[in-house]
């Protein structure tokens, strides 16, 4: 391994000797398939349309139905993106320039062909395929790190290319992905691990920290209050020597100014040239979480001394964990219900009531997110004068006359929640993916069975 190891004394003020280590990162570039499966690489999106004003010169397109794409990044870098079929109209889109020197003209950068990589369709709606690696030019390498990408394209609304519009039509996305980590194997706290700093957003900068947000999941939700992941680490818990992505663990962690090495927090820095990462024991005042069985992976807003938010990743261990002193709240988190140690199931909570928990000094304060579990159905009548066919309603509004110009819908609905009020949806089984979502059936006073149907989610 290409690891330094640099030993470094940080006096404390107590005359405590604690040590400061860092290790020497490299760039690690990655294939189609790591970068697509690399945790907390999710990337950045460009809308690919008919047209977009920013163009100024394009190539000369085989397609008559060449394609442009506009990604617009928080750094306020804006991308361009030019699509076309070489094989002539209908052939499918195998050719992506990207404006790589940020001029709005196409014609001066390079052209990149399909990859026989990566998933791929194409029928008359729909048409996906990845191109890349896209290298971005040196002017835009910070220190050692030079970006890097795949373009995933996804057409997912080709009908609108046979409008005869002028107008300037939405057709599809182009998720961008990084293709290149910055990677070493650190030694801290008796765990030595392959450790990476991957741009989770690609947006061509690292490192970005979380933001808040607030979510907004349906339609009339008042939100609910989030850290917006930007970059992240990645770490090879298991020691499988990849950096592992399922359903349910991930060995990406939220990019934090505080990491875990077995249940100690210690705080990380990064150096400006990207060169190396510096691990110190945390010696800021410290207390403890403490959460209900069950709750794991979770994800907290620190709030610093500045007001802004930092997302820690706290090691859970026998239900406590050591954080630094100081306001926090619950991002996510998951919890597990077991039966036997391989029967379970798994399920995420990223709505929460807007709480926030106060964390003194040598205090323990107890999260009270978890079970009991409340399953809440709710029944609503609703009059829909356009008769229209929704795929919620679909299955009780027949049994009301569905069809006629004026039927009665009944609209059910069912939250489950916990006992700080947190809403929990999507439920993973140890026998592999989704649980299928609740069944239910309506029936009269006599017990006679009126209906009966699936919910549509999980
Ligand atoms: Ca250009
Ligand atoms: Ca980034
Ligand atoms: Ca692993």
């Amino acid at each position: 391994m290409n690891t330094l190891f640099h030993p470094l004394m940080v006096l404390l003020a107590g005359g405590v000797l604690v040590e400061a280590q860092e290790f020497t990162l490299s760039v690690k570039n990655m294939t189609l398939d790591e970068s697509r499966s690399c945790p907390g690489g999710y990337g950045g999106y460009a809308m690919v349309m008919t047209k977009v004003s920013e163009v100024k010169k394009a190539p000369k397109a085989v397609s008559a139905s060449p394609l442009y794409g506009r990604m617009d990044n928080a750094k306020s870098e804006r991308l361009l993106f030019f699509l076309d079929e070489s094989q002539g109209t209908g052939k499918g889109y195998d050719r992506l320039v990207a404006d790589l020197n940020g001029n709005g003209d196409l014609t001066d950068d390079p052209v990149f062909s399909k990859l026989k990589e990566g998933p791929q369709e194409q029928n008359e709606d729909y048409e996906q395929a990845n191109f890349g690696p896209v290298e971005l030019p040196e002017s835009k390498s910070q220190g050692i790190w030079r970006p890097r990408f795949y373009a995933d394209m996804y057409l997912y609304n080709k009908r609108e290319l046979k409008s005869a519009s002028t107008e300037e039509r939405h057709i599809g996305q182009i998720r961008i992905m990084t293709a290149s980590l910055l990677e070493t194997t650190v030694e801290v706290n008796g765990i030595k691990q392959k450790f990476g700093v991957v741009d989770g957003n690609c947006n061509f900068s690292l490192p970005d920290p979380a933001t808040v947000t607030t979510i907004h999941r349906r339609p009339n939700d008042p939100g609910s209050w989030y850290l917006m992941p930007g970059d992240f680490y990645v770490r090879d818990m298991n020691g499988s020597g990849i950096y592992d992505r399922t359903a349910t663990e991930s060995d990406a962690q939220i990019f934090s100014s505080v990491v875990y090495f077995k249940g100690k927090p210690f705080f990380a820095r990064l150096s400006q040239d990207l060169k190396g990462i510096r691990f110190e024991p945390y010696t800021g005042a410290t207390g403890q979480i403490s959460v209900k069985e069950g709750v794991d992976s979770i994800i907290l807003g620190w709030q610093g001394g500045a007001g802004a938010w930092d997302g820690l990743t706290p090691d859970i261990i026998e239900g406590k964990a050591e954080v630094p002193a100081g306001a926090y709240r619950i991002s996510s988190f998951t919890l597990t219900g077991k039966k036997t140690a391989s029967d379970w199931i798994k399920t995420t909570s990223r709505e929460l009531p807007e709480k926030s928990y106060a964390v003194a000094t040598g205090k323990i304060v107890r999260l009270d997110v978890g079970c009991p579990l409340v399953v809440e159905v709710s029944a609503n009548k609703e009059i829909d004068n356009q008769g229209r066919e929704s795929s919620l309603m679909g299955a009780a509004r027949s049994l009301f006359g569905g069809g006629s110009s004026k039927a009665t819908i009944l609209r059910l609905d069912v939250v489950v929640l916990g006992a700080a009020g947190e809403r929990y949806s999507g439920f993973f089984g140890s026998a592999g993916g989704y649980v299928p979502p609740p069944r239910f059936e309506i029936k009269d006073s006599t017990g006679k069975e009126l209906a009966s149907g699936n919910f549509e989610y999980g």
